[in-house]
């Protein structure tokens, strides 16, 4: 096998839900769209299967537990997709993690952060992305990962 070829296989993407993200499909279907957390991961566990690229799936409501996925996938993974939720406009602590793995990161919101509450336009993240999708519903996760392994690959 060409060292191309087995680079391409051995990607692995992590992908990160924020807090309250678990809720999805649950509460307010007319911001953030009836479809569930699980559907998400399930579209993009084909879109990885198409791509043939590895992926794991994580939510947690809790800052810590995403700060050390993050640390864990340095030397891991190749890059990582994330949708921060709230901890989006707050947390120098993930903006941090995120910047040691020196991993390139997609940001990916369900709702457009730049046509809700004015707190909700400032992100601690985008400025370190190396794109941003917002306002696009759960097919925005999808660009997000299909945008990482396009760049990936070169
Ligand atoms: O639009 C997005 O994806 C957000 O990251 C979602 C966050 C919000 O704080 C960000 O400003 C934008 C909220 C996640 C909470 O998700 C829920 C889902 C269903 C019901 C209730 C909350």
């Amino acid at each position: 096998m060409s060292d191309q070829v087995r680079d391409s296989r051995d990607l692995r993407i992590l992908v990160l839900h924020g807090p309250n993200l678990n809720l999805l499909g649950r509460r307010e279907p007319g911001i953030y769209g009836a479809g569930t957390l699980a559907d998400v991961d399930a579209e993009l566990a084909l879109a990885a299967k198409e791509l043939d690229v590895e992926i794991e799936c994580f939510q947690s409501n809790h800052e810590g537990e995403l700060i050390d996925r993050i640390q864990q996938a340095m030397g891991r993974a190749a890059g990582i997709v994330i949708n921060p939720a709230g901890l989006t406009h707050t947390s120098v602590s993930l903006r941090d993690a995120l910047l040691a793995t020196e991993l390139p990161v997609v940001e990916v919101h369900l709702s457009n952060i730049h046509a809700r509450e004015d707190f909700r336009r400032a992100s601690m993240i985008s400025d370190i992305a190396l794109g941003v999708i917002t306002g696009l519903g759960a097919r925005g996760y999808r660009y997000g990962f299909e945008g990482l392994v396009g760049y990936l690959r070169g």
